[in-house]
């Protein structure tokens, strides 16, 4: 298939509520929309970066420039034949994951709707519903945090994770539990914290969580190994893990137990695939992260969570969580049962609304042969 245009928006959207982790606080996200075309089809994919380097190096700008100057020359005008043809031509550069990922998504998208069969069949997924939970932010006060944690609960989300930071961690924590005595809960330090502080995650062993997610720094996968040892809680890994290579290394070591599966952070959906792969050899869990994604990256989110290895609920949210508008249809709804249904159509499965994409662009290129 001859690629014959790309375009790219960096898009805002207004998050329903801010979002605080322990790097930042977010009121909006920032992202890029890829648009592909070829044969007559389109195909649409999104760069999960944010519009500034807290969680990840990358953002809307190094993706842009990244993708402008030296990914989008490489693929434009070739003709491919599958998502390997397009890891070969890119096989060149080095790092920049959710821009390769973002483009790769809308391959991905785009041979679904050439051949008419939908991410989740192309991937080897099954499952026509997947588990999910909710990611709750860092909120003003402990009272605050349970009223929205009691929220979520209400609306049918049977698994919550919570974002701690050093000083908002233990205290909220046992509150939660107490308040919540049979709720899935789990927590993610988004990297905040030190082996000194491996006190605060022994004192977390008590509380019953489905696993403690990223504690230590992304490139410390020693410590993590040893902290690990300390506690009986699972040690689950999201930004250390940036291919199938890391994930190896991490289980060889014993620096986690879990490993949390984003296809952005990890360079793609093929990539994603291989630590799943990986992970479900070696009878480890995995489950689907989320960055807060418009309703494409949501799709294609959900296609990844069918497979059998993701065993553990994902942070894939449904649509009115994140956005009052979003830029994808159908809305995904979150049923009864704590699932979301997967995408059945052909690709990801979603259909772009031209106005609602236009609204919230603020910058917008096309490439050309
Ligand atoms: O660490 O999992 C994370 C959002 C942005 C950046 C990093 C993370 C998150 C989330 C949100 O936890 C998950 C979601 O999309 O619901
Ligand atoms: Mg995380």
């Amino acid at each position: 298939m001859l690629l014959e245009m790309i375009e790219l928006r960096h898009v805002r959207m207004q998050l329903q509520s801010p979002f605080e982790t322990s790097f930042g606080i977010e009121h909006e996200r920032d992202c890029l929309i890829v648009r592909l075309e070829a044969e007559g089809q389109v195909g649409w994919g999104e760069c999960a970066v944010s519009s500034f380097p807290g969680y990840s190096y990358e953002t809307t700008g190094t993706a842009w420039h990244v993708l402008s100057e030296f990914f989008i020359p490489a693929v434009l005008g070739q003709r491919l034949s599958d998502v390997g043809d397009f890891i070969s031509l890119l096989a060149g550069f080095k790092g920049h994951n959710m821009a390769r990922a973002g483009l790769e998504m809308a391959l991905w998208d785009l041979m679904g709707r050439v051949e008419g069969i939908p991410l989740k069949q192309l991937l080897g997924g099954s499952r026509q519903r997947v588990p999910v939970g909710v990611s709750v932010g860092i909120q003003p006060t402990t009272k605050n945090l349970l009223s929205t944690i009691e929220t979520y609960v209400q609306a049918g989300y049977q698994r919550v994770k919570l974002k701690i930071k050093p000083g908002r961690d233990l205290e909220d924590l046992q509150a939660a539990r107490r308040a919540f005595p049979d709720l899935k809960l789990q927590v993610d330090a988004n990297s905040a914290y030190s082996l000194e502080d491996r006190d605060v995650f022994m004192r977390m062993d008590p509380l019953g969580l489905l696993l403690i997610e990223q504690p230590l720094a992304e490139d410390d996968l020693i410590d993590h190994a040893v902290l690990q040892k300390a506690v009986k809680t699972p040690l689950c890994l999201d930004e250390s893990i940036l291919s199938v290579r890391h994930a190896r290394q991490a289980l060889e070591i014993g620096a986690c137990r879990v490993i949390n599966i984003k296809s952005g952070r990890v360079g793609g959906l093929a990539e994603a695939l291989r630590i799943h792969d990986l992970c479900s050899a070696r009878g480890r869990p995995v489950w689907c992260g989320g960055m807060l994604e418009t309703g494409i990256g949501r799709a294609a989110n959900l296609a990844l969570a069918s497979l059998p290895g993701f065993t553990l609920p994902g942070d894939i949210s449904a649509s009115d969580r994140y956005y009052a508008e979003d830029i994808a249809e159908p809305r995904f709804q979150l049923n009864a049962d704590s699932t979301i249904d997967v995408p059945d159509q052909p690709g990801l499965g979603v259909e772009v609304v031209p106005e609602a994409l236009e609204r919230v662009t603020l910058r917008s290129e096309r490439f050309r042969i």
